[in-house]
C-alpha cells in the first residue's frame, strides 16, 4: 500500500512549510535583489508536492487525464459534482493492483495525498453501479494518470 493519508493530517505541514518558506523569502529578501528570492520559491514549492483538482460528473472524470512527477507527492482534490449520484475513486496501479478507493457523496470533496514513486500509467475510474445498470465506468467514467 503507497501511503495515504487523511488532508487533515497533511494540512497544517504543508502550511508550515509555505510558512517557512515565505518567512525565508522574507529574510533572504531583507539583503539580496527580488530576483533571487523569486528563483527560491517556486523551487522549494515544486520540488515537495503537486496539486491536482478532479471533478465527477455523471459519467466522467474532469480532467480525465493527469500528467505528473513520480518524485513528488501529490494533493488529490477529488468534487463530486453530481446531484444525487454517489462515485468513488478507484486508482491501480501500472500492475493493475488497487493503490486507492475513495467514496465521494453527492456535492461532497475529498482531499487524499499520495506519492506515486513508480513512473508508469495508473488507470482511474468509478465503480459504482446501480442494481443491472452498467456501472459508471462501463458508462464512461474513467481515466489516468501518467506519472514520470
Ligand atoms: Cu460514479
Amino acid at each position: 500500500m503507497i501511503s495515504v493519508e487523511n488532508s487533515l493530517m497533511l494540512h497544517p505541514s504543508y502550511y508550515t512549510r509555505f510558512v517557512v518558506g515565505v518567512v525565508l523569502l522574507l529574510i533572504l529578501g531583507e539583503g539580496a535583489h527580488g530576483v533571487i528570492a523569486q528563483e527560491i520559491l517556486p523551487q522549494s514549492e515544486g520540488s515537495q508536492s503537486q496539486e491536482i483538482v478532479i471533478d465527477m460528473e455523471s459519467y466522467m472524470f474532469m480532467p480525465s487525464e493527469v500528467t505528473l512527477d513520480a518524485d513528488k507527492t501529490m494533493t488529490l482534490i477529488l468534487n463530486n459534482q453530481s446531484f444525487l449520484v454517489p462515485h468513488n475513486f478507484v486508482l491501480d496501479d501500472p500492475q493493475g493492483r488497487q493503490v486507492l478507493e475513495a467514496d465521494i457523496s453527492s456535492g461532497e470533496s475529498q482531499t487524499i495525498t499520495l506519492t506515486l514513486t513508480e513512473p508508469g500509467i495508473y488507470p482511474f475510474y468509478c465503480d459504482k453501479q446501480l442494481f443491472f445498470f452498467p456501472s459508471h465506468r462501463e458508462e464512461g467514467m474513467e481515466g489516468r494518470l501518467i506519472v514520470q
